[in-house]
This record gives C-alpha cells, structure tokens and sequence, in this order.
C-alpha cells in the first residue's frame, strides 16, 4: 500500500511478507544393496525419527521405490540430501537421496 502526503511525496509503507518459502521433498530411492538397518539408521539419524516411523517409511521405500523423508526449505534439504549421501558413500553403501520441489 502506498499514500500519497500534503507534501506530494509518496510513501512507500511496509508490507508484511506472508510468503512462505518454497519447500522440498527430500526423498530417499531404493536400491537392492543397502541394508534396511542402515536406512532405518539415516531416517533416526538425519530426520529426527523414532525406530517405528523410520522403520515405516524405510518399509514404503522397500516396496514402492520411493519415499519422503520430510520437507524442508532449500537449503536445508540440499544439506540433508548431501549429508545422507556422503554418509552411505563413506560406508560404502549405494542409498540415494535426492530432493524435489514440493
Ligand atoms: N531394498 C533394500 C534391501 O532389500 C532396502 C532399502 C530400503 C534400500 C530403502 C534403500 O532407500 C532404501 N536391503
């Protein structure tokens, strides 16, 4: 909003920003090498959750190929995305996280 002064200037007034930043899946993908206790292990470790939850979407990820391991905005899920990946890869394991607009 704007409002025109006696003056003849106008002001600018502040808006509040209502925008939520974008968000992002982050997703893990199967593969046929990667120990289920090792992904249960990265979804306690790297998203916050119990051994019943990270069991649940380890299981999702198992049977459909695909799964979310929570949303984020940007920056957060492209370090989670690496994290996870240089964390498989130091243990030699070929787990695949990858992330996606929400
Ligand atoms: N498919 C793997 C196995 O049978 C387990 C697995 C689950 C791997 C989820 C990756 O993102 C994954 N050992």
């Amino acid at each position: 909003p704007s409002e025109e002064r006696e003056s003849g200037l106008t002001v600018q007034e502040s808006r509040p920003q209502l925008r939520r930043p974008p968000q992002f899946k982050v997703l893990l993908l199967n593969d046929d090498y990667t120990p289920m206790d090792f992904v249960v292990e990265v979804l306690e470790g790297f998203f916050g959750m119990n051994r019943e939850k990270a069991t649940q979407v380890m299981l999702q990820v198992h049977t459909r190929g695909v799964g979310v391991c929570g949303v984020y905005t940007k920056d957060i899920a492209e370090t989670k995305v690496a994290q996870v990946n240089d964390y498989a890869r130091t243990n030699q394991h070929p787990l695949m996280c990858t992330m996606e607009e929400a």
